[in-house]
């Protein structure tokens, strides 16, 4: 795979629900970095703050640079990304890159991700390497969750990579296809950890670059208290329905249909 940034077609799948404070701003920023061509695919889930009209209007403005996915509800992480993946995967993007709308999610560390992508099947932002940092404003109890549930989750499936639950990623679309996104099947956070597992069981190359993990500019988290407790069950579900999986089951490539 030739890798030369200017040459590849990199999608950003931008999952929002309520994002409209931070949606121009992300789409402006990742614009300006030194990734021509990069275009955005926004997926939003009917927001009841109007994002989807922000992204209406983006769209509209620069119909080259960005899309935009509407749903009629709040339907879910794991969904989102789903779509968002296929149709990135259908429009012949190279390169598929998820990542809040939030701003945790620094867009300068795409340049350096993207070149990494040479010798590795996915690069993965990790907070929990040498030199990966959460946001130091975090209280002591949301870090502690956020650690004991990313040791839970490495536990429980042998997840080599330190951050199971990362949500800043940059795919090869040979790594996506060879996933197959038919068998990826959790909605909500547990997404993350699917993705992670499946493609380690596959035998993908798993690089791990540290992020500092800065806490979202503005707006609400969706995590919420029952969502993480709903999230610890599911990664059992994930290793009864991969456990098995090996990498002569990778699936085959997937046709550019836009
Ligand atoms: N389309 C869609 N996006 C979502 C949904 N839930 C969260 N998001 C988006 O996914 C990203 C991560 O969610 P966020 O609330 O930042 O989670 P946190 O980083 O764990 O606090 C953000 O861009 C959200 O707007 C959903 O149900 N549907
Ligand atoms: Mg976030």
């Amino acid at each position: 795979m030739l890798l030369t940034a200017s040459l590849v077609e990199i999608i950003v799948v931008l999952p929002t629900f309520n994002e409209a404070d931070n949606l121009a701003d992300m789409a402006e920023a990742l614009w300006a970095l030194p990734l021509p061509g990069l275009r955005v695919l926004v997926v939003d889930d009917a927001s009841p703050d109007g994002t989807g009209a922000v992204a209406d209007r983006l769209a509209g403005a620069y119909p080259d640079r960005l899309g935009v996915i509407h749903r009629t509800g709040k339907g879910g992480l794991g969904t989102a990304y789903v779509a968002g993946f296929r149709r990135a995967l259908a429009e012949g993007a190279d390169v598929v890159v998820q990542m809040d709308c939030d701003f945790s999610h620094s867009p300068s560390y795409l340049p350096p991700f993207i070149e990494k992508l040479a010798e590795y099947d996915v690069v993965v932002g990790s907070r929990y390497v040498a030199d990966g940092k959460l946001d130091e404003r975090w209280e002591k109890g949301r870090v502690a969750l956020s650690l004991w549930a990313n040791r839970y989750a490495r536990a429980i499936l042998g997840i080599r990579a330190e951050d199971a639950t990362a949500g800043f990623k940059v795919w090869r679309r040979a790594t996506l296809e060879g996933i197959g996104l038919d068998r990826i099947h959790s909605n909500g956070y547990v997404f993350q950890v699917e993705m992670a597992y499946v493609a380690q069981r596959l035998g993908y190359r798993v690089l791990e670059q540290p992020i500092y993990f800065e806490d979202r500019r503005i707006g609400r988290s969706k995590m919420t208290i029952p969502v993480k407790l709903e999230a610890a069950w599911r990664v059992w579900e994930v290793a009864v329905r991969h456990g098995r999986l090996t990498p002569a089951q990778r699936r085959a490539a997937q046709p550019v249909t836009a």
